[in-house]
C-alpha cells in the first residue's frame, strides 16, 4: 500500500519521450491541439512500432526543448487511451485475460512492443556526472514466474539498449518453472534468434520462489557486481554507472536505484519521490522520507544516501560480498521478507545499504500478487517469522505483539542462519534500530501507523469541471443507484435534478470523476464486462481515469472503452462499458 500511496500526484507530473513524438507527429496538424482524442475506433489499429526507428535518438537530453510539452496531462491520458483502446473481442480478451494473469494492462503492454523511450527522469545534475570507465562488470538476474511475455522482454530489452556492453558481463534469466506456453516454448527461441549471447536462461525444475531463484541465478553468475531485477522492469538512462562506482569503491556497499514508477493500468512510465526504506512492526517494508541531516553533502542531492531497508527487488551488490554475507535464507520460500532479511544483515554485519538518486529504474507496481502459493502457504508470515527470530532479537516481541497468531507457528529450522549471525560476527538488532533506524518508534506496535505520504509535490488535482452528468440520448442524468457514499455502489441514469448535490459530478485534471466530493467512479480491473461502480478515490489513474473526447464520448483509460446507456427504454438506466462507436447512448456531456 505504501508503494501506492506515493504515487498519488506523481503518475502525471511528466510525460514519456515516446508519447510526445507519438503525439507530436500524430495530432499535430490538428489545430485544436492535444484536447480532443482524434477518433480512432473504427480504423484498424496500428500497432505501436517495435523497434524504435533510425534517427530516434536514444539521448533524451536531446532536443526536449521544442517539443511542446504544454497540457501534459491531456496528452498522456490521450496516449493511453489510445494505446488501450479495445476494438474487437480479441482485445477485450488479451485486456482481461492479462489483468488476470498479471494484473496489469497486459493489451497495452504487448502494444509498446519491446523497445520504448522513458522520460528522463534523473535529477539534471545527474546528467553532468561522470563515472570511472573502470568499473566493476555486472551480472544481471532476473527471477520471473509467469511473467507477461512482453514485459519480461521489455526489460531485457531496457538493459541491453541502456547498458554499456563492457560492463555487462551476462544477463541471467531464472524461469522459474513457469507454466505459460509462450515462456516455456517461443521465449528460447526469442533469445536464440535475437539476443546476444550474454542473454542466458536458467530454468528451475521445481518452483522455487524468487528467494531461491535468485540464489541459482547469483550461482551461475561470472560477473564482479550482481543486479537483481524484477522482470517488469525498464531501466532508464545511465543507470548502472552510478551504481556500480560505490561498490567499486566499497564492496562492502550494497545499492538501490530510485525505483520510478510505471503504472499496472497505463504502462505510463513516471518520476518517483526519491524516499528511503523502512518498515513496521508488522514486518511489512515501507517508503519514508529522507532525513534533511542524510542528504546534501559535497554532491547536493544526487548523492547515494544510507537507507535501513530496500524494496527488494532492485539492487546491485559485489558478486563475493553477496556470497560471504550469506546470500539469502534458502528456507525462506515464494514471496516477501528477504527484503527485511538482508537490509538487517547487510547493516548488522559490517555493510552499509545506499540509495542511488542518479539511478533510476522504473517497475511495475500492481495492486495485487497475481500468483499463489504451492499448498496456499502465506509465505510472507512463514519467511518474516524466520527473519524474527535470527536477527532481531528481544525485538521479535514487537512482531508478534502484531501478529499473535504466528507465535506457535513452525517456521522450520534457523540454525544454519543463527550459525552465518555468530560467524560474521554480526551486530545486535538493537544497534541497528539506534544506529541505523532511530526513527523506529519501538514503544507499542505501530503496524497501523498511517502510511506516509511523502511526494513534496502531492496537492490536490484542480477541478477542471463541474456539474451534472448528462446522457445525451435520453436527457438523464448518471447518478448513484443507492447512496452516494456507498462504496462499491453502481452508478445509473435518472431524471436530472438541478438542485440534487448527490448528481454533482466533478471531474479534475487527474481525470477523475467524483460523485457529490465523495467517492470516484471505477472501472474493475478484472473484468472489462463488468459496469463501473463507485469507489474510494486512489489516485493512481487507470480505473479511476476518463477522458471526455470527441463526439462527446466518455473513455475509460485502463479498460480501452467508452461508457454506454445499456437500455435506453428502460427506467433502470444501467450503464456498461462497451467498444467506442460515437453512437447516441455513448454520449455525455458535463454541465451545470
Ligand atoms: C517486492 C519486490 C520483489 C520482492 C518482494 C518481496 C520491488 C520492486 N519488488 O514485491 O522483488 O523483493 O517485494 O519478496 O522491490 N517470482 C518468481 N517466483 C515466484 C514468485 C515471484 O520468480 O514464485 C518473480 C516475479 O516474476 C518477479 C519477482 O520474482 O519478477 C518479484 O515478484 P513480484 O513482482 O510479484 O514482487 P513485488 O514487486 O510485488
Ligand atoms: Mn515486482
Amino acid at each position: 500500500a505504501a508503494l501506492r500511496c506515493f504515487c498519488y500526484g506523481s503518475l502525471f507530473t511528466s510525460v514519456t519521450w515516446t508519447l510526445l513524438l507519438f503525439i507530436y507527429f500524430n495530432f499535430n496538424e490538428e489545430s485544436q491541439g492535444f484536447r480532443h482524442v482524434p477518433v480512432k475506433g473504427l480504423e484498424p489499429y496500428k500497432p505501436f512500432p517495435r523497434k524504435i526507428s533510425p534517427g530516434f535518438t536514444r539521448d533524451s537530453n536531446k532536443g526536449h526543448g521544442h517539443r511542446p510539452l504544454d497540457n501534459q496531462g491531456e496528452a498522456k491520458a490521450d496516449l493511453s487511451a489510445e494505446l488501450g483502446m479495445i476494438f474487437n473481442e480479441q482485445d477485450e480478451n488479451v485486456r482481461d485475460v492479462g489483468y488476470q494473469k498479471h494484473a496489469f494492462n497486459m493489451l497495452i503492454s504487448n502494444r509498446l512492443g519491446y523497445h520504448r523511450e522513458v522520460p528522463d527522469t534523473r535529477d539534471s545534475k545527474c546528467k553532468k556526472k561522470t563515472y570511472s570507465a573502470a568499473l566493476p562488470r555486472a551480472s544481471i538476474v532476473i527471477c520471473f514466474y509467469n511473467e507477461a511475455f512482453s514485459a519480461l522482454l521489455r526489460t531485457v530489452h531496457s538493459v541491453l539498449d541502456r547498458t554499456p556492453p563492457e560492463l555487462l558481463q551476462e544477463i541471467l534469466l531464472v524461469d522459474d518453472n513457469s507454466e505459460l506456453d509462450d515462456l516455456k516454448k517461443d521465449l528460447e527461441i526469442y533469445i536464440k534468434e535475437n539476443l546476444t549471447k550474454k542473454v542466458k536462461l536458467v530454468r528451475n525444475r521445481h518452483r522455487e520462489g524468487l528467494i531461491r531463484g535468485r540464489m541459482i541465478g547469483a550461482s551461475h553468475a561470472t560477473g564482479d557486481v550482481l543486479v537483481f531485477l524484477d522482470s517488469h522492469c525498464e531501466v532508464n538512462e545511465m543507470w548502472l554507472q552510478p551504481l556500480l562506482a560505490p561498490i567499486k569503491e566499497n564492496h562492502k556497499t550494497v545499492v538501490c536505484p530510485v525505483i520510478d514508477i510505471i503504472s499496472a493500468d497505463t504502462m505510463i512510465y513516471s518520476s518517483s519521490p526519491v524516499v528511503r526504506g523502512g518498515f513496521n512492526w508488522g514486518l511489512h517494508f515501507k517508503w519514508d522520507p529522507v532525513p534533511v541531516s542524510d542528504l546534501g553533502g559535497p554532491e547536493g542531492f544526487t548523492a547515494p544516501f544510507r537507507s535501513p531497508t530496500m524494496a527488494g527487488g532492485l539492487f546491485a551488490m559485489d558478486r563475493e560480498y553477496f556470497n560471504t554475507l550469506g546470500k539469502y535464507d534458502g528456507g525462506m520460500d515464494i514471496w516477501g521478507g528477504e527484503n527485511l532479511e538482508i537490509s538487517f544483515r547487510i547493516w548488522m554485519c559490517g555493510g552499509s545499504l545506499l540509495i542511488v538518486p542518479c539511478s533510476r529504474v522504473g517497475h511495475i507496481f500492481r495492486k495485487r500478487r497475481p500468483y499463489g502459493s504451492p499448498g496456499g502457504h502465506d509465505t510472507m508470515a512463514h519467511n518474516s517469522l524466520r527473519l524474527a527470530h535470527v536477527w532481531m532479537d528481544e525485538y521479535k516481541e514487537q512482531y508478534l505483539a502484531v501478529r499473535p497468531e504466528l507465535r506457535n507457528k513452525d517456521y522450520g529450522d534457523i540454525s544454519d542462519r543463527l550459525a552465518l549471525r555468530k560467524r560474521l560476527n554480526c551486530k545486535s538488532f538493537k544497534w541497528y534500530l539506534d544506529n541505523v533506524y532511530p526513527e523506529m518508534q519501538v514503544s507499542g506496535p505501530n503496524a497501523k501507523a498511517p502510511p506516509v505520504f511523502v511526494n513534496k509535490g502531492m496537492k490536490r488535482p484542480k477541478i477542471l469541471q463541474r456539474g451534472r452528468l448528462m446522457n445525451m440520448q435520453t436527457n438523464r442524468c448518471l447518478a448513484a443507484q443507492g447512496h452516494p457514499s456507498q462504496k462499491g455502489g453502481l452508478v445509473v441514469v435518472k431524471e436530472c435534478d438541478f438542485t440534487d448535490k448527490e448528481q454533482t459530478w466533478t471531474y479534475n485534471e487527474e481525470h477523475e470523476l467524483i460523485l457529490s466530493n465523495l467517492l470516484c467512479l471505477d472501472m474493475s480491473e478484472t473484468r472489462s464486462s463488468d459496469p463501473p461502480r463507485l469507489m474510494k478515490c486512489h489516485g493512481s489513474g487507470g480505473s479511476q481515469q476518463w477522458v471526455f473526447g470527441k463526439h462527446n464520448r466518455l473513455y475509460q483509460v485502463s479498460v480501452g472503452q467508452c461508457l454506454k446507456l445499456l437500455d435506453v427504454t428502460s427506467h433502470k438506466g444501467y450503464v456498461t462499458m462497451a467498444i467506442c462507436d460515437g453512437s447516441p447512448s455513448q454520449q455525455w456531456h458535463l454541465d451545470n
